[in-house]
């Protein structure tokens, strides 16, 4: 019996968890989301911050701390803007802005990379990086090819008063694995500062 249950703390692990964006740092947990997502729905991601979105809605459900619209469960999993401020982004139009990926298991999927304006949960412009089919194949993380866990977005031109403030916009990495049924999400904070005049009169 004993034997049992340690060989299932062993796997549990390695049966959940699937992906998030290492760097630059993405939103993680902090007393904003047990303050907007309830405890539940908090405690989830802590455990696992890797993990699905879906189960998060039952887990808000039960809590009555959960309050939906400025949880937003499903822009960044509900994760929040102020328990990541701190790890702010400034970029500006044009700049290449290298991406990784912690993908722990893949599903096969779709995957997209796009800024989202986070007051109307709108797509800002066109995504930067679409993968319409044959992301994160395989079984193991050494399964997914390189360019899917490590790439570069270049920041659009015009965001520089739509994403003027952080907060305004994130960066979002979203994966939907076809089989699993499951979405995955993770979100950069940054705002868009302008060039300064003699580089945009160059340019
Ligand atoms: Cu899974």
């Amino acid at each position: 019996m004993q034997f049992t249950i340690a060989a299932l703390l062993v796997l549990v692990p390695a049966v959940l968890g699937h992906g998030l964006i290492t760097s630059p740092p993405s939103r993680p947990v902090g007393p904003a989301i047990i303050a907007n997502c309830g405890p539940k729905v908090e405690q989830d991601i802590r455990l696992d911050n890797t993990s699905h979105v879906e189960g998060l809605p039952e887990l808000a459900a039960k809590d009555s701390a959960y309050k939906a619209a400025k949880c937003n469960l499903w822009l960044c999993k509900g994760l929040q803007f102020d328990d990541n401020k701190n790890n702010t982004q400034t970029w500006t139009a044009g700049q290449v802005v290298p991406i990784k990926i912690w993908l722990r298991i893949p599903h096969e999927g779709s995957a997209n990379v796009s800024i989202v304006d986070t007051k109307s949960n709108k797509v800002v412009g066109s995504m930067l990086k679409v993968w319409a089919k044959g992301y994160a194949p395989g079984r193991k993380e050494s399964d997914v090819p390189a360019d899917q866990k490590e790439f570069s977005v270049t920041v659009p031109e015009g965001l520089e008063e739509k994403c003027a403030s952080a907060g305004d916009c994130v960066l979002q990495w979203f994966w939907y694995g076809t089989g699993a049924k499951q979405t995955y999400e993770s979100c950069v904070d940054f705002k868009v500062a302008k060039k300064p005049a003699y580089l945009a009169f160059r340019a």
